[in-house]
């Protein structure tokens, strides 16, 4: 069922993206950006964007947009972070990494062309929401990519390879790195049905939290997974000496910590009553996941 769902807005959000791309004049860069973007990936950010676009009755319409350019950003953010200067990862999603398959350049550049494409994507004329609200996704949106988030973060993640961290370095190094676009993510359906501060304060947090589950439960698949499903090598972290949860805990104490963190997340989305029923649905994929 949840499966169907994310496999439905997947499409749904790369439809859009090609249809965005083939209104823009043809360059060298597409078919990189095409092949980092589109096609591949849970696109769960999309999905999370869909479901708290419910708690705010909003429709799918309001949102495809800011899902649109969440996806642009996290794939630029995977195309860097498998650089060689970056993880040197060769494979993604299954098949060989966006420089493996065109070169470093190019894939620096592809990523880069992402990143703007995602405010082209919510500056376009034809998403119908307020200039406030507009503004307001751009001026976040921003932010939570750069030095204070994704970026800040995978600096941190970069910094403490082989080094000793404590817990709440880690999860800071987490929530910025992983838990922002995630944040991004809840708050932007908040910014769209002109919440009030309060809420968007209330579903930034939750999107934080649902970042760091997400994260953890991706440094379990390192450990748990299989290469096929997961679609990249695994063991990946130990090699590194990445600094993780699971390596400061250890297994067992790191499944307790999420456990406990997934059931704070539900208790704190209750209060949604059924509005949540598919939110919920897919913060226990977050944690079960396979891949
Ligand atoms: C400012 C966007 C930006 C990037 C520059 C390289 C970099 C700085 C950041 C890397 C951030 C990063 C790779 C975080 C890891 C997040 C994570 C768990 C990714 C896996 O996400 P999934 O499982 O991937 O949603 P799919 O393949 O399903 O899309």
């Amino acid at each position: 069922m949840i499966i169907k769902k994310l496999l439905k807005n997947a499409k749904k959000v790369d439809i859009f993206i090609d249809k965005f791309l083939r209104r823009q004049s043809k360059s060298l860069l597409i078919k990189p950006m095409k092949y980092g973007v589109l096609s591949g990936g849970k696109k769960i950010r999309s999905s999370i964007i869909y479901d708290v676009g419910k708690l705010y009755n909003l429709k799918s319409s309001q949102l495809t947009n800011v899902c649109a350019a969440v996806e642009s950003i996290h794939s630029y953010s995977l195309i860097h972070d498998d650089l060689p200067c970056m993880d040197d990862d060769s494979i993604r999603r299954g098949k060989p990494s966006t420089h493996i398959k065109f070169g470093e350049s190019t894939a620096v550049l592809a990523g880069n062309s992402l990143l703007t494409l995602a405010f082209e994507i919510l500056t376009d004329i034809k998403f119908n929401i307020s200039h406030k609200s507009k503004l307001e996704l751009i001026q976040k949106l921003a932010k939570y990519s750069g030095h204070e988030g994704i970026a800040g973060g995978q600096e941190l993640d970069l910094k403490f390879e082989k080094k000793k961290k404590s817990i709440s370095q880690i999860i800071n190094m987490q929530k910025k790195k992983t838990g922002k676009l995630f944040e991004f993510s809840c708050l932007a359906p908040a910014i769209i049905a002109n919440r009030s501060l309060k809420e968007k304060r209330y579903i930034a947090n939750l999107g934080i939290e649902i970042g760091l589950l997400f994260q953890i439960a991706d440094d379990f698949l390192d450990i748990k997974g299989s290469t096929k499903d997961i679609g990249k090598p695994i063991k990946n972290d130990k090699k590194k000496g990445k600094s993780t949860l699971i390596k400061i805990l250890g297994y067992q104490k790191a499944q307790n910590y999420a456990k406990k963190l997934k059931k704070k997340i539900l208790r704190n989305l209750e209060k949604h009553g059924k509005k949540a029923n598919d939110l919920n649905a897919t913060i226990e994929f977050v944690l079960s996941r396979k891949f």
